[in-house]
């Protein structure tokens, strides 16, 4: 073992010997370890085997009923400065933060074996990629995160060679919700999480390394973490456009990240490199580029149809682990909106009754290697990430927010991102539906203050010579019966198409004060069932209802004081004074 290594070793045994497992595994992320410990979980019961002629090498886990979605209320960032992680983050200073959590660590593990998981967030041979290693008590937390990252061997080799890495500590501890945590110290580039075996809480690769931790490091480094899908655009004349989309969690990046353009718009095709999470970084040609750090995904299975998402659809039928759906009498996956099928058991266990709520629970979640995803790009893997030519921020609003709009320049597309507003949804506990304001889709992501991240996302106009446009983007909007206007899905491509032709000038706008709207004939309804009412509805904006809502942005900045960026307020002001003229 190298000194470099050693740092690694003595951590874990400081680990263990205040966690006591019964025994420590180093994974070395080959199939045989993975199929190794599916065997194990499906002798244990942690997981159950799902049809095997129908979906092979498909598995169920039902996780514990408190414990199905993120926890924000319970997740911390560590800063030694209260203002460092700003009125966005929860906080407890460093010292006591781990003592608080250390003490739920002490004898954690106790009979039950320790893993230790080294991974590379990012192309393993990438300059951009980060790598981590995690310490983790559950094996379904290694066989996900063997699905989701470049894990083992390799990223092992990596770490000896930079000395550098993320220190994850993870325990499922007892899954009392009174005695749960997820803590970062991003000054220390560590995380320690403890009593979830959740997704976003567990999987320490994903939001905790990848989006806050990697954020922090982003704004030192100059480089952004973001929670972005990557999607490549390719026309019929085979011209690639690379676009990234924020939308706040269970708002739509893995379908829009894989969507199938529809029979009338032939020759067009998508391209995923990834569906949650993208870094950020401008080459020596000033050019943005974006890269997936993650190699897999931890999708919504609920509303997955073969009309809706059919690469998804699909890509779930095999080598897949699904945490929460309900089972059909022969032990297929079944959830909502599946449209095949019946639910016989629910995601409880217990044998489906309506009255006990819907049979899959509403966050139910589906692990795929992207390798499943017949729409998966080579350039995920491209060392340098790909050239981007639009940014796009988006929520769920039933009302206000237009199908599509472009921002003026980098600074307005910086407010319309930090004025981003959404309603809440079953992937964070606590209340569905409530419009929150959620900038660039991080408000529980970001490892940071949001007003140094605004400053930081205004310092890239100095950064970058070629930045992208930035767009706004609602596929939500409802009419007075609760109906969708915009039909979405695969008919979002029509919308990529308008945010590519104005990347490219091809297309006129016209001016507004939050900025572009489509013109009456600039996004190509060919085909589309959709009434003339609907897409003036969805292609016009209310100026009362926007003056309403620049004064709530207005007091939501405000909310961060004398850190706010002055260009940001400004910004602010001026959209508002337009408002006023145009009413
Ligand atoms: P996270 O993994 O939580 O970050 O979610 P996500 O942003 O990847 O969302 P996802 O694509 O999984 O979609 C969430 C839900 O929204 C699913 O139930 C989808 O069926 C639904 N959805 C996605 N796209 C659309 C759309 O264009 N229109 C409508 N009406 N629903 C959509
Ligand atoms: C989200 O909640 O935004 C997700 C799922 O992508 S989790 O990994 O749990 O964060
Ligand atoms: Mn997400």
């Amino acid at each position: 073992m190298t000194s470099k290594l050693a740092a690694l070793k003595q951590w874990v045994q400081d680990v263990a010997a205040r966690t006591e497992p019964a025994a420590i595994h180093w994974c070395t992320g080959t199939d045989d370890e993975y199929q190794a410990l599916v065997s194990g979980m499906l002798a244990d019961g942690t997981l159950t085997s799902l049809n095997q002629d129908s979906y092979p090498n498909c598995y169920l886990h039902l996780s514990d009923p408190n414990d199905v979605a993120r926890v924000e209320h319970l997740t911390y960032v560590c800063t030694s400065n209260k203002d460092d992680a700003g009125p966005n983050n929860n906080w407890i200073a460093p010292a006591e933060g781990h003592d608080k959590v250390d003490a739920l660590f002490e004898s954690a593990m106790r009979g039950r074996t320790m893993y230790v998981i080294p991974y590379c967030m990012g192309p393993i041979d990438s300059p951009h990629s980060r790598c981590g290693v995690e310490i983790t008590d559950s094996p379904y937390v290694v066989v996900n995160m063997k699905l989701m990252t470049r894990m083992g061997t390799a990223a092992l080799e990596r770490i000896e060679r930079e000395g550098t890495f993320v220190k994850g500590l993870h325990s499922t501890g007892d899954l009392d919700p009174e005695r749960r945590l997820i803590m970062h110290f991003p000054e220390e580039l560590s995380i320690k999480s403890i009593g979830s075996g959740y997704g976003g809480n567990a999987l320490l690769g994903k939001k905790c390394h990848a989006l806050r931790i990697a954020s922090y490091q982003g704004r030192t480094e100059g480089w952004l973490a973001e929670h972005m899908l990557i999607v490549g655009v390719e026309s019929p004349t085979g011209e690639t456009h690379y676009i990234c989309c924020a939308l706040p969690s269970a708002c739509g990046k893995t379908n829009l990240a894989m969507l199938i353009p529809p029979a009338s718009q032939p020759g067009w095709k998508i391209w995923t490199l990834g569906d949650d999470i993208a870094w950020l970084h401008v080459d020596d040609d000033g050019q943005l580029r974006a890269i997936n750090p993650e190699s897999g995904y931890f999708g919504v299975v609920p509303g997955t149809n073969q009309k809706t998402n059919k690469n998804a659809f699909d890509m779930i039928t095999h080598d897949t682990i699904f945490t929460n759906v309900a089972q059909t009498s022969d032990r297929e996956p079944w959830w909502e909106g599946k449209k095949v099928g019946e639910p016989s058991i629910d995601w409880q266990g217990r044998p489906y009754d309506p009255a006990n709520g819907p049979a899959a629970h509403p966050n139910s979640r589906f692990t795929v290697s992207a390798t499943n995803n017949p729409s998966y790009s080579s350039l995920a893997e491209a060392a340098e990430g790909v050239p981007i030519t639009a940014i796009v921020f988006g929520g769920r609003r039933k009302e206000l927010a237009p199908l599509v709009y472009q921002s003026r320049d980098w600074k307005n597309g910086v407010l319309v991102g930090a004025g981003v507003a959404s309603e809440t949804t079953a992937a964070n506990v606590g209340e569905v539906g409530v419009v929150r304001r959620d900038p660039m889709a991080m408000k529980p992501f970001c490892g940071y203050n949001f007003a140094d991240y605004w400053a930081h996302w205004l310092s890239f106009d100095k950064r970058s010579t070629k930045l992208p446009k930035i767009f706004h983007i609602n596929w939500f909007r409802q009419d007075d019966e609760g109906r969708f206007l915009w039909p979405g899905f695969g008919e979002n491509l029509r919308v990529l198409r308008w945010i590519i032709d104005r990347c490219e000038g091809r297309v006129d706008a016209i001016e507004t004060p939050i900025g572009f709207l489509p013109t009456a004939d600039g996004i190509d309804t060919r085909d589309l069932a959709i009434s003339q009412e609907a897409l003036e509805a969805l292609t016009t904006i209310d100026i009362a209802q926007w003056r309403e809502e620049m004064a709530s942005i207005g007091e939501y900045l405000e909310l961060y004081g004398n850190r706010l960026p002055d260009a940001l307020r400004e910004e602010q002001q001026r959209v508002t004074e337009e408002l006023a003229k145009a009413s």
